[in-house]
Order: structure tokens, then C-alpha cells, then sequence
């Protein structure tokens, strides 16, 4: 595996013609912009360019892919993922794929190498920043649509600029976004302003049924599976949910649990600066930041909870 610049990533797009570029599974505003920007750029190169159909992809962001994508990679291809950190984090209908793959453009911090190139910038807080600077090499002219393509992955990768890995750079990049036409206001309207009547009903539900624990220092929720399809909700709806108790007044470190289909029980935990969200899920065989972190755990939802109530306890301070 060789580890490219950003004018040695330029130069290798540059040299090939027929581009079929892979997002991950589960795909969220990061990969489904980065994919779509990389497509249009190089389309405006005057490359044949697609984006690989992702099944996973949500009526939210379906827009993005709209007139860029096909079915299945052709022979010859040259194959690109961006915003994937693992094979594991391919949708399962690229597998036969794997080993073919080109290049990686990302910005995960950890990873697995699965190509034989990659550009990773785990500096940048998304992975449409890395795709943009690619760009700007090759000398690619953004128009809107190319744009507010790198806007969606930038804002929500930051939750519209508020994570802690936003940069300076974040911020250059919105800037040149918003030069070259992306209509900020409605797209963060629609991205960070709007709620569906599921995902307020469930926020409603958590305030209802979350556990306080430390004088109000700590939160934990278990949410049933019963629960989720009794009010309707769907992942877009679900997505960052264990944000929401951790936005108590008071609340420092914040789990939200929830079960799998088969019955397990996934974590995910959130803190305040200065507050350490790691400290839970590696009890757990977890990992993560320490803003957020997760765990996947092989317990029914309730005992997953008692476990979780007593680890969190057992924290002298968060
Ligand atoms: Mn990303």
C-alpha cells in the first residue's frame, strides 16, 4: 500500500479515464456528498464517471446521487471508495469487489488498509474537505451542485460546525462552498433545523424513560426494540439519538443503548469536554473518541443496561 499527496492523488486521477466510486454502508451526508463531488469533478474532467448504487442510501440525502449513479462496477473501472475506513464498512454487495479497488480517499484516524493507494487526511473533520482539496488540484471548477455536495459532508460531519474536529480548514472550505453558490440556509434548514414527528415522539419517549444517575450527572437510556417500531422510527430518524440526553443541563457523560435484531445490544456513549465517553464502552470491548464512542454488546437489552448503569457507577468522575 503507498500513501499518496493530495498532487500525487490529482496526478492518478488525472491518468485514468473510467471512474466507478464506492460509499459505505450506511451511508450518511459525508460519503453520499464526497462520492457525489468526486463524480461531478471528475465529469467536468471529461472522465466517464459513476457513483456505485448504494441500497442503503435514505430518501434524505437521495438527491445527492441523483443522475450519477449505475448498478455495478464494469471491467476496467478504475474503482475508488471515500469516507470508508475499513472493508468491513463496504456494503455487503461490494465484497465482490474488494481486492479491486484502487484507491481509498478518507479521513478516518484509524483504519484498515484495503487498497493499493490512499489519500487519508485524519486531520480533516470530514472527507468532503479531502475530496474538495483533490479537486481544487485538478483544477475542477465547483458549481452549485458540486458545492452543496461538499457542504452536506462538511456540515454534517461537524454537526454544522459544532463537533470538536472542526478546523480552520472546515471553515475555508464552507467559505469557498458558499462562493461558488451552495445555498447554506436551506440546506441547514433541511439538515439540522428539521425533525421528523418520529424522531421528536422518540426524544419524547427518552426524556420519559431515561435514568439519571449521579445527581444528574450522568444519563442512560435503554431503548426496546418494541419501542422503536411502535413509534415508527426509521435510522435516519435514529441518527445521533444518544446525542440527545447527553443535551440535559447537568449531564456529562450520557449511554444510549438499543437492540439489535438478533437480540443484542449496541451502545453508544456521549460526553462533555473534558469528560472522557471511552471510559465506558472499552469495559465493554468498545472503542471510540472521547466525545463518542461505542460498543457492540452480546447481552439482552436489559442486562446490557444493568451492566452499563453499574460500569458508569463505578466511574469516579466522567
Ligand atoms: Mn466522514
Amino acid at each position: 500500500m503507498k500513501i499518496l499527496t493530495i498532487p500525487e492523488t490529482a496526478q492518478f486521477l488525472r491518468e485514468h479515464d473510467r471512474y466507478t466510486i464506492l460509499s459505505h454502508r450506511r451511508p450518511d451526508g459525508d460519503t453520499l456528498g464526497s462520492t457525489a463531488a468526486l463524480c461531478l469533478g471528475l465529469r467536468q474532467l471529461g472522465k466517464a464517471a459513476h457513483v456505485l448504487e448504494n441500497k442503503e442510501i435514505t430518501p434524505r440525502f437521495a438527491w445527492l446521487h441523483e443522475g450519477l449513479t449505475k448498478p455495478e462496477a464494469e471491467e476496467g473501472d478504475t474503482l475508488v471508495t471515500v469516507d470508508v475506513a475499513s472493508p468491513g464498512m463496504l456494503p455487503n454487495a461490494y465484497t465482490p469487489l474488494l481486492g479491486k479497488i484502487a484507491l481509498r480517499i478518507d479521513h478516518h484516524g484509524s483504519a484498515t488498509s484495503f487498497t493499493d493507494l490512499e489519500l487519508v487526511d485524519s486531520g480533516s473533520a470530514s472527507c468532503a474537505e479531502v475530496v474538495w482539496d483533490v479537486l481544487a488540484e485538478l483544477g475542477v471548477q465547483p458549481d452549485r451542485r458540486l458545492a452543496e455536495s461538499v457542504y452536506v459532508g462538511v456540515s454534517t460531519d461537524t454537526g454544522c460546525f459544532r463537533f470538536a474536529n472542526t478546523t480552520d480548514h472546515t471553515f475555508t472550505v464552507a467559505a469557498q462552498c458558499v462562493r461558488a453558490g451552495a445555498r447554506i440556509y436551506e440546506l441547514n434548514q433541511e439538515l439540522f433545523e428539521t425533525n421528523t414527528l418520529e424522531r421528536l415522539k422518540m426524544q419524547g419517549w427518552i426524556v420519559e424513560h431515561m435514568k439519571l444517575l449521579k445527581g444528574g450527572e450522568m444519563a442512560v437510556c435503554a431503548i426496546p426494540r418494541a419501542v422503536e417500531r411502535e413509534i415508527g422510527v426509521n435510522e435516519d430518524d435514529m441518527d445521533n439519538i444518544s446525542n440527545f440526553p447527553r443535551t440535559v443541563a447537568g449531564v456529562r457523560i450520557a449511554a444510549t443503548l438499543r437492540e439489535t435484531a438478533d437480540g443484542d445490544t449496541k451502545l453508544s456513549v456521549r460526553a462533555v469536554p473534558g469528560c472522557d465517553a471511552t471510559r465506558v464502552t472499552v469495559r465493554f470491548g468498545g472503542g471510540g473518541h472521547k466525545g463518542a464512542a461505542g460498543a457492540s454488546m452480546k447481552l439482552p437489552l436489559t442486562d446490557a443496561a444493568k451492566a452499563v448503569e453499574q460500569a458508569m457507577l463505578e466511574l469516579e468522575s466522567c
